[in-house]
């Protein structure tokens, strides 16, 4: 890398990201850029916007137009359902998993249907806006069903006889619920997703290095929690036998006679099981702190 001078002090170059204009990725997507100690004005009016302090232009467009973009260049890297990137087989490269914008594609069908494995979908028309990946899934399965392509309400169709099921995706559940389906098989699980194009040049690779470490550690400390608890030293081994940390617990003497300060970190999966034995275990005063970045 010391081919040439360091890009964050050479402004004719950017980084070119493309994130969607309005929806349900744009606020998740900037909050991203933001936590990563990058800013970026607002964009809704705007095509294009710049970053003040990182070497990045910003075009905010349509989620399902970013593969495109991406592929050809136009961008250099994005922030998209994986579910867009599939589908449209784009030739991009998916870097890493965002963890926002979570949903999963759904086959569903009404719900009073005896539905008791897939050979129901078999001569059935499939409602959906995504015939590729319900394409995929029928012919992994070996069903033979006929795919309508519709670009929006999709759960609406048994109800206007359209289709016998439909494919499209869910969060929370309640639309479906709402028109009367139920979920019945899972397509693909999605997420937001950062893609990059394949033939990135080496500075453009460099500041994505340099952004992929900040995003790395915004997301490891998502996952994780500071704890701080006070403990009496008989109790120590058996308290911090059950804390992991990050290599082992900082113990700090307390100013009373006997007892000790216990600070560590603790996944957001294992937290609540281990909070309980360490009361259990005699410790006290537990506080539970957020951590803004992680850097291990
Ligand atoms: O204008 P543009 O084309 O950019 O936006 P869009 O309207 O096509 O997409 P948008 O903003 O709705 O969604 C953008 C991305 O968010 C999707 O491509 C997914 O990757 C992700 N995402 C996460 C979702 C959902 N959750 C989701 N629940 N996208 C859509 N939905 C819809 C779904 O289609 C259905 O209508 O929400 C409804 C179901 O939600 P529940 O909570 O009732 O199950
Ligand atoms: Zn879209």
């Amino acid at each position: 890398m010391d081919s040439f001078n360091d890009p964050l002090k050479d402004e004719s170059i950017k980084l070119k990201i493309a994130i969607q204009k309005s929806g349900r990725l744009h606020d998740d997507s900037l909050r991203l850029l933001k936590e990563c100690g990058i800013e970026i004005s607002n964009g809704v009016n705007k095509l294009k916007s710049e970053a003040s302090n990182f070497p990045m232009e910003v075009y905010f467009l349509r989620d399902d137009d970013i593969p495109q973009y991406v592929e050809d260049a136009v961008a250099d890297i994005g922030f998209v359902g994986e579910n867009i990137v599939y589908e449209k087989k784009k030739k991009v490269e998916v870097v890493e998993k965002l963890g926002f914008g979570k949903c999963r594609l759904a086959i569903a069908v009404n719900r009073h249907d005896e539905y008791s494995d897939r050979s129901f979908l078999n001569g059935k028309k499939i409602a959906t806006s995504y015939p590729v990946l319900v394409q995929q899934f029928l012919d992994e399965n070996n069903i033979n069903a006929e795919i309508h392509e519709i670009s929006g309400s999709v759960e609406i169709a048994p109800g206007i006889g359209l289709a016998e099921a439909i494919c499209d995706l869910v969060s929370s559940g309640s639309t479906l619920f709402t028109n009367g389906l139920k979920e019945v098989e899972t397509v693909l699980q999605s997420q937001a997703v950062l893609i990059k194009n394949y033939q990135l040049g080496h500075v453009q690779q460099y500041l994505l290095d340099k952004l992929l470490f900040r995003i790395r550690a915004v997301k490891k400390a998502k996952n994780n929690k500071y704890i701080l608890l006070n403990a009496p030293n008989e109790k120590l081994t058996e308290i911090i036998s059950l804390l992991p940390g990050m290599k082992s617990p900082t113990v700090l003497p307390l100013a009373i006679e006997g007892w000790s300060s216990v600070h560590s970190v603790l996944s957001e999966n294992e937290f609540w099981e281990i909070i309980e034995k360490l009361k259990a275990a005699g410790a006290q005063g537990i506080l539970v702190v957020p951590i803004e970045k992680m850097i291990i």
